[in-house]
């Protein structure tokens, strides 16, 4: 059995993909993050910091969005959304998956907040102008963040782009951001999960950014 705990048009939303991507049954628990009431403390014994997304698969628990994008990519191969070990693509599938949490969301945080600092030692996400760059490279030779296959990677850094650039409206509008996003969300399993998503934000409290339509 799996469990999927998660709100709707928020970090969890990668992951929520990337389950309609994978096609196994799943269950939804809603954790309202954006209820005035705040997050139940019962919910800190699956996600120790209160966070979305969690999931529980058969009484294993898994948090982060990176290591959660990783496990269900491995735990379900015949999805074939992760190199496996051995191949060599798999270093630059976990590098560009998890370059989305230790990187691309910190360095947007940072800049949102209108924060100044030197992108030195003590800042391991480095400066956003780096951030685009690397990026921006990535992509403009390539179709997905991983040559040229969709992989589990793509369900992260696609939803990252999307949200930061066309939600937050902080990164760059980049025609090479868009292609991306573009090509990345053209998927019936995209499709599925943005309509389920779009059903679901009906039963929570709304965000305060303006929510996509269906994206
Ligand atoms: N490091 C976590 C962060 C997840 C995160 O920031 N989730 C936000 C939603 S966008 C959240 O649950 N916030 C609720 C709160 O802070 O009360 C991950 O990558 O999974």
């Amino acid at each position: 059995m799996l469990t999927f705990y998660c709100m709707p048009w928020s970090r969890s939303s990668g992951v929520f993909w990337l389950l309609e991507e994978i096609g196994s049954p799943y269950e939804i628990e809603l954790i309202d993050i954006r209820a005035p009431a705040g997050v139940p403390e019962s919910y800190r014994s699956i996600q120790p910091n209160k966070k979305v997304p969690a999931i529980d698969h058969d009484g294993i628990v898994v948090t982060e969005r990176a290591a959660i994008t990783i496990y269900l990519a491995d735990a379900f191969p015949e999805s074939r959304l992760a190199p496996p070990i051995g191949d060599s693509r798999r270093a630059a599938y976990l590098t560009r998956l998890v370059y989305c949490d230790s990187v691309l969301d910190p360095v947007i945080a940072a800049r949102a907040q209108g924060w100044r600092y030197d992108g030195g030692n003590s800042f391991s996400f480095g400066l956003f102008e780096d951030m685009v760059a690397n990026l921006e490279r990535v992509l403009s030779v390539q179709p997905y963040a991983v040559g040229d296959s969709f992989t589990a990677a793509d369900t992260q850094l696609a939803s990252g782009i999307h949200f930061t650039m066309n939600i937050l409206k902080v990164l760059p509008d980049l025609p090479v951001f868009r292609d991306y996003i573009a090509r990345a969300f053209d998927r019936p399993a995209y499709r599925r999960y943005a309509e389920k998503e779009a059903q679901l934000a009906k039963q929570v409290t709304p965000p305060q950014f303006q929510a996509p339509s269906t994206q």
